[in-house]
């Protein structure tokens, strides 16, 4: 196995991703920007599917409007010319200061107007370089002063921003799903809709549930000490995984976005499992930065990095569906469970249950032995 990409396995980055300066709260940028053009050229030679992006990735907030076509049909062009597609478009409703206190929720109606706007416009965008997937994440949707306002009417806002925006993506004609990416914390102190199932929630509230899914994040489940496997499994079992976003990220730290499957090897495992066992037919995209340390060939080490250890994985995955001791270690009794009346009056010998082990020590250790290639 050679574990070299290829399109097919529809890995795709954030123009933002590889691009990433290397800034963090105590210091400067450490790279250049890597200008969008050669972004596509490496991602392409390294074997990627897609690259995506948020509006300011690419068009400079201030553009006029000659500039802004020009960025566009220049970007088409080099998409074109090394074979990548846009499967996801995003808007970025962090950066700019006039989103310091919320964005959709926002209590000042002039800032809730300018974000819809934003993304509005940056839905067109998205549109016109052929993304199907709109992912909103909710950086500034948050608080640090719960005293600032009724909770819930930040979420009734948030509601009424998704549904006017689903409702101009269909009149537009637009094909997205949107996928709404949960995160706990940072850069707010409490970000609204923390997790996959406050997300799946929220959905439910919403005029067009069936548009929206989410787009959980490794990082974001582990910096709460939540497990990310799980997250993903609750959007599978709720036909609600649009999108992923796969890093890596120990608790208890700040938001680090690593490599993919750096520190959390089991996690990563079992989340690749689970991509590929499920059916997933959407992009693997890699929202993660490379380190503060590293030098642009550092940066495309990162990239190829996330690739190959997820499809070292997924070679890990199909080993272990294959394995007859693992699966047999895995059994469950395919028994169905008896009608109401029956189950009422059915007799235990709970003795014998009480004194049954799962023989899971025995499965866990076959795992490491597998992941760790002495299987
Ligand atoms: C930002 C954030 C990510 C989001 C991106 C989409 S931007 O980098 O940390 O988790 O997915 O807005
Ligand atoms: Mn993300
Ligand atoms: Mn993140």
């Amino acid at each position: 196995m050679d574990y070299q990409p290829k399109p097919e396995h529809r890995f795709t980055f954030g123009l933002w991703t590889v691009s990433n300066p290397g800034a963090d709260p105590f210091g400067a940028p450490v790279r250049e920007r890597i200008p969008p053009s050669r972004v596509v050229e490496n991602l392409a030679r390294l074997g990627a599917f897609g690259v995506n992006l948020h509006d300011d990735d690419l068009i400079p907030p201030d553009s006029s409007p000659s500039e802004r076509r020009r960025l566009i049909s220049e970007f088409q062009r080099c998409l074109k010319d090394h074979g990548l597609v846009v499967p996801m478009a995003t808007t970025n409703l962090f950066s700019d200061p006039v989103f310091r206190a919320g964005a959709f929720t926002a209590q000042n109606p002039k800032v809730r107007a300018y974000a819809l706007q934003k993304t509005m416009i940056a839905m067109d965008l998205g549109a016109e370089l052929g993304a199907e997937i709109y992912v909103f994440w909710g950086g500034r949707e948050g608080s640090e002063v719960d005293a600032a306002g009724y909770l819930p009417d930040a979420l009734a806002r948030y509601r009424e921003a998704i549904n006017l925006l689903c409702a101009y993506s269909r009149e537009q004609g637009y094909p997205f799903r949107f996928a709404l990416e949960p995160k706990p914390n940072e850069p707010r102190g409490d970000l609204f809709l923390p997790t996959v199932g406050s997300m799946l929630g929220f959905i439910a509230t919403l005029d067009h549930p069936e548009m929206v899914g989410v787009n959980p994040e490794f990082a974001h489940a582990a910096m709460a000490g939540l497990n990310f496997a799980h997250e993903v499994a609750q959007a599978i079992d709720s036909r609600k995984l649009f999108h992923v976003d796969l890093n890596d990220q120990r608790m208890g730290r700040f938001d680090q976005d690593l490599r993919f499957a750096s520190e959390n090897l089991k996690t990563a495992f079992f989340t690749v499992l689970l991509l590929e066992e499920s059916g997933y037919q959407g992009p693997r995209h890699f929202d993660a930065h490379p380190l503060r340390t590293e030098d642009e060939r550092g940066v495309w080490e990162f990239a190829k990095g996330c690739m190959r250890s997820y499809l070292i994985l997924k070679e890990k995955a199909w080993r272990f569906a294959e394995d007859p001791e693992i699966q047999e270690a895995r059994r469950t009794p395919a028994q169905p469970l008896p009608d109401l009346r029956e189950l009422r009056s059915m007799p235990f010998d709970l003795d014998t249950l009480r004194g049954e082990g799962a023989g899971q020590e025995r499965l866990d250790q076959l795992l490491f032995d597998l992941l760790t290639g002495v299987r």
